[in-house]
């Protein structure tokens, strides 16, 4: 008999510069494909929020972080094979000058910052759902 499929963890950053934030179109071979996405991925064993976000941005990104802090969560079980348990995280810049660097260029077509009013239309579909519902990842959110 096969095992049962488990939740996976997957780690999200709202990278934050200025009103922006930073969103990816991912490419076909990974999970949501061609969609709009945050720098992030899966929780590794022993780590904390906070290094995985960090990890994860720099593997994906180049951009070194601060502030890095804890959201909100969301659990979405998508389809018999897929539940993915996303814990979404807020950072700064390290420094204001840095430019993101697209350094898995097999997952990733490319980075660039978004306007909260104006975010890409395919956003990965729980992150579209929390943001139509009105989700501000802005520390001066009301
Ligand atoms: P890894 O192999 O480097 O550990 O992971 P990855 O290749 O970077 O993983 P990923 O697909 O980018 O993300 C991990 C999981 O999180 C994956 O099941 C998809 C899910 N996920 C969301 N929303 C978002 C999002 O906005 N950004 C990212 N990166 N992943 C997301 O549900
Ligand atoms: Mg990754
Ligand atoms: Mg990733």
């Amino acid at each position: 008999m096969s095992p049962s499929p488990a939740p996976e963890i997957g780690i999200a950053v709202f990278i934050l510069k200025d009103n922006k934030i930073l969103f990816g179109r991912r490419r076909s071979l990974s999970i949501a494909a061609h969609t709009y996405a945050l720098p992030g991925g899966h929780l590794e064993f022993g780590e904390s929020f906070e290094e995985c976000a960090a990890r994860e941005v720099k593997e994906e990104t180049g951009l070194d972080i601060k502030n890095i802090e804890l959201l909100t969560a969301t659990n979405n079980h998508l389809s018999d094979t897929v539940h993915l348990v996303i814990i979404y995280m807020r950072a700064h810049l390290s420094d204001p000058d840095q430019t993101p660097q697209n350094i898995e260029p097999d997952k990733c077509e490319g980075w660039d910052w978004y306007d909260l009013n104006n975010v890409p239309e395919q956003t990965f579909g729980p992150l579209r759902a929390m943001l139509q519902g009105g989700f501000n990842p802005f520390p001066n959110a009301s």
